[in-house]
């Protein structure tokens, strides 16, 4: 399942509407200790029963990734770092080069549907740094997904789009 073309205009709206309040929170906290809480938990896992919420300090504690690209519709590179997508399903006892379905929602209700088979054939990137400094909201984070766009010719693909979601809070392992 991927957004269609007639859900976008609705999804913007929500969105445009989330990160109005999301930015007066932020703006008029001045420091990052208020939208930790607005982001709380910072990631969220389930599979089944089973649910991890993990924090900052958690996600920069798993083995961190880095790569340089732009996005999918903005070219300017970017230093993305955070952890690999496969190393946090891992979290979950995913075998890895198992395919399984998963789900990924955001801040702003965004949700898409693919398989694990991305992050075990790309170093798929849970994006929580660029360019040196934590992603605020104004930079669609505090996680976002980030494909290695620039590196391999085959993700410039209307398909992989939809996928790169910002604003991330929940990967959900469908079974
Ligand atoms: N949270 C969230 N993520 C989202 C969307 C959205 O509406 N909300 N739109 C998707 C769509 S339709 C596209 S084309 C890409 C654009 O990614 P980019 O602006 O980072 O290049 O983001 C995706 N991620
Ligand atoms: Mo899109």
């Amino acid at each position: 399942m991927h957004g269609s073309a007639n859900t976008e205009p609705r999804q913007s709206l929500r969105l445009s509407v989330w990160l109005g309040m999301a930015l007066v929170l932020w703006c008029g906290a001045g420091n990052t200790a208020w939208a930790d809480e607005l982001f709380s938990p910072m990631l969220t896992l389930r599979m089944g029963d089973r649910g991890i919420e993990m924090d900052r300090d958690q996600i920069a504690a798993l083995p961190q990734a880095r790569v340089s690209t732009g996005t999918a519709l903005h070219p300017d590179p970017i230093v993305w770092e955070g952890p690999l997508m496969r190393d946090v399903l891992a979290l979950l006892d995913v075998p890895e080069g198992e395919v399984v379905p998963v789900r990924i929602t955001s801040w702003d209700d965004y949700r898409v549907e693919f398989t694990s088979e991305d992050s075990d054939r790309w170093d798929v990137i849970l994006a929580w740094r660029a360019n040196g400094s934590e992603l605020g909201v104004e930079e669609l984070g505090p996680l976002r997904i980030i494909y290695p766009l620039d590196q391999f010719e085959e993700l410039r693909d209307q398909r992989f789009h939809y996928r790169w979601v910002w604003l991330l809070n929940s990967i959900e392992v469908l079974q």
